[in-house]
């Protein structure tokens, strides 16, 4: 099993499976759903309507049509509003929602941009903790899952993830 943190375009990235973090419409929207809608070409538009939408925490998944990567798993993480409305726990079911979405769809390799972390505004640090602890504890039991990379779109981001993943490993070796 793998891991890996790089900085970079989700939208060019291979994998079995890339994550959107979308919007409850699964419509569209600006940030890294735009840019994603825009690779895949308006047919990826044409599968989400037939989807009625997603809850926060939840995923769903359409093919990637002209994406490099054979599937796009769709979900939308909660918007941060201070912490007490179960905005972590709704973000640790984001991940463990789309990687069991991924092993169900035989998607050995997924790619996650930071749910959350833009428009959403979930503190990137929080965040970050909890992606690198539900990643890791899926892919050390999952039997089809063997590769996932966080894909950072600058340079804040990927520090924020390195320096999650250091005190998780450090964590582990105490
Ligand atoms: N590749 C990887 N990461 C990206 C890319 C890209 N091409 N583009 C942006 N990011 P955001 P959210 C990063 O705002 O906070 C949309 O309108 C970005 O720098 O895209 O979950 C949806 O429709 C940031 O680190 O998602 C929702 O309405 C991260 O992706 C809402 O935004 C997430 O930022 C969801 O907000």
């Amino acid at each position: 099993m793998s891991f890996q943190i790089i900085k970079g375009d989700i939208t060019t990235w291979a994998a079995d499976a890339i994550v959107n973090a979308a919007n409850t419409s699964l419509l569209g929207g600006g940030g890294v759903d735009g840019a994603i809608h825009r690779a895949a070409g308006p047919e990826l538009l044409k599968e989400c309507r037939t989807l009625h939408g997603c809850e926060t925490g939840r995923a769903k998944i359409t093919a990637g049509y002209n994406l490099p990567a054979r599937h796009v798993i769709h979900t939308p993480g909660p918007i941060w509003r201070g912490g007490h409305q179960n905005e972590p726990a709704l973000l640790a079911s984001c991940y463990r929602s789309c990687l069991r979405l991924a092993e169900e769809n035989r998607c050995r390799t997924v790619a996650f941009p930071s749910i959350s972390t833009g428009v959403y505004r979930f503190p990137l640090e929080r965040a970050a903790a909890i992606a690198v602890e539900e990643i890791l504890a899926f892919l050390e039991r999952s039997k089809v899952v063997c590769e996932v990379t966080m894909v950072c779109f600058d340079d804040k981001t990927k520090t924020a993830y390195d320096a999650a993943l250091t005190r998780k490993e450090s964590s582990r070796s105490r």
